[in-house]
């Protein structure tokens, strides 16, 4: 339980001292002077200033963890996505206030300063924020621990619209460098690549030696994560990868100059791009490589650290290091970890893989099936031969030693759980992989977890029922609430105390207020004074004019059929009808606003952005609704739109088609800040309505027994389409050439895809959607209950502190316990 003492970070130096600091750095750092400088300078001063905390917060971090020999944690993730780190630094160090200050008397304002920093977008969505969350949680509960991803020169594409349809630019977060990390060249490993195994014998004994044709060099790059109150500071290790001799000098001096920089060329595209897929396959080859170079380059990192501190003898190697696996991404771990242990350290097969098996743990994050990723054989065989052998070896020991005493002779369940599946070619599959070499494998939430026993391994389950766990997902209260909504963090501040961006659960002070009409008008204040904030930035970013006075109704997250945007279009659509066939339709006006990004390949999810973006232009313009709704499409969707867009929310849609998403955290964050939910029984929507209780949130549609049901009865789209008057209706529009004048035909495929095909039941669903929108409708139109219905969300949510979730990763999986940093 909470402790006595607060835990609220106090500052280390005053106002005055903390500008001198920035002066000092803007002249010394910087070079420039308090005339000349542009806010981006200002910017890199105070980065500057706020360094001079972290950095030693990372050497006493350090110092501490090697001195108490403390079990650590490895958390791989190809994806971290961080966003901006300024203002999470300075709330962390409880500098905010103190920075603001010292600006304000430079005469300048913090929230210029702040813009001026890229977000920092090493992800995708939902998984990679995921990461972001929990390595600040675990700094925030002093658990030692590194997070090891890749230093992507661009992180994830720069979205435009170009009438109105999806273009990708690049993204450029570090073109001018960025002042949070620090290379560590002294820690770069070399990464071997291709080539050939060669068999050995030599007296009696057989090894495999592999002579690779490539290798790389991995270069890391630190990020220090200040965990709240600034005691730890921990690091994300970022790999960057270059060609191991920068020249080649003998090809260099007999006249190849240009072939001797290709080489260093192709050697960086290794850590250049981050793969903008999410939820789909990228069967690169280039994507394994990357995968397997930040997977060797960290467990050569953890053993290198690991020898420093005790020598050869790895005997202890599994009890001092976990390593969690975001994914089936960095799965080739495992296979290179065997390789180290038993090609390298010369360990019997069985003890390796026993220390393997100890130190690994696998966290899934979704079932569709396009997504579990799978290699080529070949592929692997040729990118890496040795892991190759490993992976065949792990199989046939598996299957002969642990598969056939518990089914003797039965082929079936042993081709099901085999890693290698067969078929035209040999596929390998990385979740079995995973699962097969790890200790623990979990889901992100409850019914997500048990859909991972019951739908995609039971028979491992059935095998190993110990194995398969739940850890509900979170997100880390001090980005989603201390930092991005100021103004509700400080009327919470006025009734619970200082500490709840640390104990979550003293939210639940606000319980008590909910009904107290001088406390919810405080509460709606706030939401208004965020929504007027917002109509700027809406305002701004699409030029179009929208009121306060309006429900924001908010769908942010990546675009995928599964998610059901164009669920929320049809509604859309189906209201400007309403009010088209009647113009004095009873709706309080709202603002539909969306955030999205589509893999650029995927075709259909861009045309449901550009359908979207057709139907916002219609609505927007047309006059006979007089602003009932307005529907506004954010370009270029992010971690620092997210911030701003979350506390100026009213409506949280949630609405995938049950089964389908794994937790969600947008969820999570939409609720804390005082949005109701409109949802399904999917993911994490059903662990926050028992939290916020089913009376604060709008739940409708199917649930996952009904799609089962649906689907076994035989689905036909047609019928729904056919069935529903309006619903045919909107369907229809989307053929003509209503919303794209003189260019029929613009919009077919989407309604294409539903009527003929609509694989993620978006028709079946459509009427409760409807019906649970009038609900919404009418709670908004009841002031009181709108207010008492958003306050108990906030006050409830608790449980979705990436705090809980880490400590349950550590209690139940990594078994490992917070090892405070020694003051200075
Ligand atoms: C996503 C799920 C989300 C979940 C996040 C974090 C992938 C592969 N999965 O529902 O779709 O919230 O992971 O667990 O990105």
């Amino acid at each position: 339980m909470p402790s006595k003492k607060s835990v609220a970070p106090k500052p280390a130096l005053t106002a005055k001292q903390f500008k001198e600091s920035v002066v000092k750095h803007l002249r010394s750092t910087l070079g420039t002077y308090e005339e000349k400088a542009s806010n981006q300078a200002w910017g890199q001063a105070v980065a500057a200033a706020v360094n001079e905390f972290v950095y030693d917060g990372v050497s006493r971090t350090r110092k501490t963890h090697a001195g108490k020999n403390a079990r650590a944690v490895h958390y791989l993730s190809l994806e971290f996505l961080m966003g901006r780190l300024m203002s999470n630094n300075l709330q962390n160090l409880g500098l905010y206030e103190v920075a603001e200050q010292a600006l304000k008397d430079l005469n300048l304002e913090i929230a210029d300063i702040l813009e001026e920093e890229p977000d920092m977008a090493l992800g995708n969505g939902g998984l990679g924020r995921l990461a972001a969350c929990f390595i600040d949680s675990m700094a925030t509960l002093n658990i030692p621990a590194v997070g090891y991803g890749i230093h992507y020169e661009h992180g994830l594409f720069r979205q435009e619209f170009h009438k109105g349809r999806q273009v990708e630019r690049p993204d450029q977060w570090r073109e001018f460098g960025s002042p949070w990390e620090i290379c560590r060249p002294e820690s770069q490993q070399i990464v071997k690549l291709y080539g050939y195994v060669e068999t050995v014998y030599d007296q009696g004994k057989i090894s495999k030696v592999w002579h690779p044709a490539r290798t790389l060099r991995a270069i890391p790059w630190d990020i220090p994560i200040v965990g709240y109150g600034g005691q730890n500071v921990n690091v994300l290790r970022l790999w960057e990868s270059r060609a191991d001799k920068f020249f080649d000098w003998d090809v260099f001096n007999s006249g190849g100059y240009v072939d001797a920089y290709a080489e260093s060329v192709q050697a960086e595209t290794v850590s250049k791009v981050l793969y903008p897929n999410d939820e789909t396959e990228a069967g690169k080859e280039l994507r394994l490589i990357q995968q397997y170079f930040f997977s060797a380059a960290s467990i050569a990192d953890v053993m290198r650290r690991y020898k420093a501190a005790h020598g050869d003898d790895l005997g202890n190697f599994a009890k001092l290091n976990a390593m969690q696996l975001n994914d089936t991404h960095p799965a080739i771990a495992i296979p290179e970890l065997m390789r180290v242990l038993v090609d390298e350290e010369d360990f019997a097969w069985n003890d390796a893989w026993a220390m393997t098996r100890e130190t690994f743990s696998y966290t899934n994050h979704t079932l569709l099936p396009e997504a579990l990723e799978k290699w080529p054989l070949k592929l692997i065989e040729k990118v890496l031969p040795r892991h190759m052998e490993i992976i065949l070896e792990i199989n046939s020991r598996f299957l002969t030693q642990e598969v056939e005493p518990k089914w003797p002779g039965n082929d079936d369940i042993k081709r099901k759980l085999s890693i290698v599946e067969e078929g035209e070619a040999q596929m390998i599959r990385m979740g079995h992989l995973s699962a097969v070499g790890s200790h623990t494998v979990n889901g992100v939430a409850q019914i997500h977890s048990e859909l991972v026993k019951k739908d995609l391994f039971p028979e491992l389950d059935a095998l190993w029922p110990e194995k398969f766990v739940n850890v509900t997902n979170g997100i880390t209260p001090r980005r989603w609430m201390k930092a991005c909504n100021p103004r509700l963090s400080t009327l919470i501040e006025k009734h619970v105390d200082t500490d709840w961006p640390r104990y979550l659960e003293k939210l639940e002070g606000l319980k008590q207020f909910a009904d107290d009409t001088d406390f919810q008008k405080e509460y709606m204040a706030v939401k208004r004074a965020n929504k007027e904030d917002f109509v700027k930035v809406i305002k701004e970013l699409t030029d179009v004019d929208v009121s306060a006075d309006a429900i924001f109704d908010v769908q942010i997250k990546r675009l995928h059929e599964y998610k059901r945007q164009h669920l929320n279009l049809l509604h859309i659509m189906a209201l400007y009808r309403r009010i088209l066939i009647d113009p004095s339709y009873d709706m309080h006006p709202r603002v539909f606003i969306f955030g999205a990004k589509a893999a650029p390949g995927y075709k259909l999810a861009k045309d449901i952005i550009f359908a979207i973006n057709k139907v916002a232009e219609k609505i927007n313009s047309d006059t006979r609704i007089n602003d009932k709704i307005k529907v506004v499409f954010l370009p270029n969707y992010r971690v620092s739109l997210a911030e701003k867009l979350i506390p100026a929310s009213d409506v949280s849609e949630q609405i995938s088609l049950a089964g389908k998403e794994a937790s969600g955290t947008g969820n999570m964050k939409l609720a804390l800040n005082g949005a109701i939910t409109i949802g399904t029984m999917d993911g994490a929507n059903i662990e926050i309505a028992e939290e916020a209780g089913k009376d604060n949130v709008v739940i409708f549609g199917m649930e996952v027994d009904d799609v089962v049901a649906l689907q076994n009865k035989g689905y036909n789209p047609a019928e729904y389409y056919r069935n529903n008057e309006e619903l045919k209706a909107v369907l229809d529009w989307l053929e003509g050439d209503f919303f794209t004048p003189g260019e029929p035909g613009l919009l077919a495929s989407v309604k294409h895809n539903l009527v003929e095909s609509d694989p993620f039941m978006v028709l079946p669903d459509y009427e409760a959607y409807s019906e649970a929108h009038k609900k919404i409708d009418a709670l908004y139109r009841n002031p009181k209950a709108w207010a008492r219905a958003a306050i108990i969300n906030t006050a409830s949510l608790a449980k979705f502190n990436s705090d809980r979730s880490i400590q349950d990763y550590a209690d139940y999986i990594w078994h490992i316990d917070g090892v405070p940093a020694a003051k200075k």
